[in-house]
């Protein structure tokens, strides 16, 4: 299974098209909110509610099922950022999710925490570490996952 993940895209929706058009291959197309769209804007992405995503269309959480794993969504601004690791660990277990994925950060980031993987993809708008912009690549095979940062050109 293949999962193409953006977060932060603020507005820049030809981005998103433009993963959806490269990676036409793909099984899900996750956001983690702040796209500032709304469900139409963004499709095929489905999205969560960040803080910027005024149209309020988005649920603040979702659960992807993919078979032998679950991700948990969130955009996690709702997190002190000094407890949000431990957090999203706490809420993952709670919802039955071995990955947690979510945004707000704008700094791309993966890390095993307790068990559970955290991803953030970064921003598709602007990096607060000054890294390129871009998006993650998950592949589920099984239990096996890997994340692959892809920088956005
Ligand atoms: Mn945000």
């Amino acid at each position: 299974m293949k999962i193409i993940i953006t977060s932060d895209v603020h507005g820049h929706m030809d981005r998103l098209e433009k993963l959806a058009l490269i990676h036409q291959d793909a099984d899900y197309f996750l956001d983690a909110g702040d796209s500032e769209g709304n469900e139409f804007m963004i499709r095929p992405f489905i999205s969560v509610e960040g803080n910027n995503d005024r149209f309020n269309t988005f649920p603040k959480t979702r659960v992807i099922d993919c078979g032998d794993v679950k991700i948990y969504m969130t955009h996690s601004h709702e997190f002190f950022t000094s407890q949000r690791d431990e957090g999203l660990v706490k809420k993952a277990k709670r919802l039955g999710c071995q990955i947690a994925v979510y945004g707000h950060s704008h700094v791309p980031e993966v890390k095993q925490l307790h068990g559970v993987t955290l991803i953030c993809p970064g921003s598709l708008y602007y990096n607060r570490d000054r890294s390129p912009i871009g998006y993650v690549v998950l592949n589920i095979e099984h239990e096996k996952i890997s994340v692959q940062h892809i920088e956005y050109k």
